[in-house]
């Protein structure tokens, strides 16, 4: 099935829904019969990541890696869906600057920290509020919010799945 190779960029706080989304857009675009890959912290961080932690370095390496591995699957031809906190500005300019302009597609999903750490569904933030997770995102590490995301997207107002046929409508433009 024809389809366009490009490469979706959540990015967003631990928590936020970046891979809750991701994955209804991958269910779907699935069911349509298109080709896609999500690349995240599962899948990543346990392999081709493995020595890599969560210092502003490592990180810094984690996003550059991943957005290498994501231009390969769009020259390969798959949707690719990458789903990391990627906390800094940069390092998403460097991911974007591997793409043309119409084949990266930044989707900020802009969750509050209070409505993030409220949910606190893998009791992360409890964790490292008590010190025993440092550098954590959104805590003691920064996250710098995005200026240039193509699609923002609220958790609070929105279902998961309106959200992710915005991505979809987005994707297949
Ligand atoms: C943030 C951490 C940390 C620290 C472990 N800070 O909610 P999760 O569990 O499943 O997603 C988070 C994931 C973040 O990894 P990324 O590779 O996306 O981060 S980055 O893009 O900044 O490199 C969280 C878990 O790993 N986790 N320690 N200190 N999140």
């Amino acid at each position: 099935k024809a389809q366009v190779p490009r490469c979706a960029w959540f990015t967003g706080l631990s928590g936020s829904g970046k891979s809750s989304i991701a994955n209804l857009v991958e269910k779907r675009l699935h069911a349509m019969g298109h080709h896609c890959y999500i690349l995240d912290g599962d899948n990543v961080r346990h392999g081709l990541n493995k020595d890599l932690g969560f210092t502003d370095e490592d990180r810094v390496e984690n996003i550059r890696r991943v957005a290498e591995v994501a231009r390969l699957m769009v020259d390969a031809g798959l949707i690719v869906l990458v789903s990391f906190i990627s906390p800094f500005r940069a390092e998403r300019r460097m991911a974007r600057a591997l793409f043309d302009v119409d084949e990266f597609i930044e989707v900020f999903v802009s969750t509050p920290l209070e409505v993030a750490e409220g949910r606190d569904v893998k009791g992360l933030y409890a964790k490292a509020r008590a010190g025993s997770i440092p550098n954590f995102t959104g805590i003691d590490s920064p996250y710098e919010v995005p200026e240039r995301a193509e699609l923002v997207l609220d958790t609070v107002e929105q279902t998961p799945e309106a959200l992710a046929q915005l991505v979809i409508d987005r994707l297949l433009e």
